[in-house]
């Protein structure tokens, strides 16, 4: 059985160097936060899935190829065969460190996800399965497949992970509030940056430490706030931890989160402390931040050590 299923949307990616509408050339990859989880985890050696619609089109083509290159499964990834297109995104680094995104997602074969899609991918055995917020904005079926998904794997024993993802192009605080806080309330880990904490917290207005101190009471086992370039926190029952985050040049902070989580789960999966869980994520998200593309630069196993030698070393 797999360790870890993830499900959600994997779209293509077009990356422009430059401004868009002066036909800035664009480079193709693909995207997409639960695949850059999968892929994230597969590079350390964890045996990791990722469930999703794909249309029968040549970016779904890249898409699947690309997640088998990185030794993710697809065995349940589906073709839709309704006609619908792979969704698509567009990035455009507009000024020096502020990134633009648009989506072509609308109507995608990711939005079409279905609750039968995903139960199939839950057998006994897996240990974990990654959700992210994104996924229940995409439509009213993918948000059902969603909370199925958690429900299921409740039952079965598999540790659920959430990342509340917050995406304002897709939908308003107020709606992902709504589908948020169900969806919380089924995680074991659940992550979120600061400001997003509101989202998934039964009253909104308490404070940082008395929201996740409440979502502990509540049931939580892991709750893991990250601050960008300031760290991260990990609360369990038994405290919270912080790590800063390791000093590396930025090059491209999209995908930092999704290689943290892929770090915090693949420690999880080692029976690392939290310390050590939270030094990992500390470390691949850092790689994410400091390489090209979400996914690209996500370290192996034993690229884990690198960000340990002094900035400016050649290895020969
Ligand atoms: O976390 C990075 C993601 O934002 C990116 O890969 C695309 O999944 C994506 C989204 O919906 O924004």
């Amino acid at each position: 059985p797999l360790d870890v299923v993830t499900v959600g949307e994997t779209m293509a990616a077009l990356r422009a160097t430059g401004s868009v509408r002066l036909g800035a050339p664009m480079q193709l990859s693909v995207a997409g936060a639960e695949a850059n989880v999968a892929i994230g985890l597969a590079r350390l050696g964890h045996r990791a899935g990722w469930v999703g619609r794909v249309g029968d089109d040549e970016f779904g083509a890249l898409v699947l190829r690309t997640l088998r290159a990185e030794q993710v499964d697809v065995s349940h990834a589906h073709l839709d065969t309704d006609g619908r297109p792979t969704g698509l995104l567009a990035r455009e680094d507009r000024i020096a460190d502020l990134v633009r995104v648009a989506y072509y997602r609308a109507g995608s074969a990711g939005s079409a996800l279905r609750t039968a899609d995903v139960l199939p991918a839950l057998n006994p055995g897996v240990r974990i399965l990654h959700l992210t917020g994104i996924t229940p904005a995409l439509s009213s079926s993918a948000a059902e497949a969603v909370r199925a998904a958690a429900a299921r794997a409740a039952e079965l024993g598999i540790i659920v992970c959430l990342d509340v993802n917050y995406r304002a192009r897709l939908w308003s605080s107020a709606e992902a509030r709504q589908a948020l806080l169900p969806l919380a309330r089924m995680a074991d880990v659940l992550v979120a940056s600061a400001d997003e904490l509101h989202l998934v917290s039964e009253d909104p207005s308490l404070p940082e430490p008395d929201a996740v101190a409440a979502l502990l009471a509540q049931g939580r086992s892991d709750v893991v706030i990250t601050r960008g370039g300031d760290g991260a926190s990990v609360s369990t029952v038994r405290g919270t931890v912080s790590v800063p985050a390791r000093k590396v040049p930025v090059v491209d902070v999209v995908g930092a989160g999704d290689a943290f989580v892929a770090g915090y789960l693949s420690g999880l999966l080692d029976g690392l402390e939290v310390e050590d869980r939270l030094h990992r994520a500390a470390t691949t998200g850092a790689f994410a931040v400091t390489t090209r593309g979400d996914w690209e630069g996500l370290p192996t196993r034993r690229d884990l050590v690198l960000l340990d030698q002094p900035a400016g070393t050649t290895l020969r």
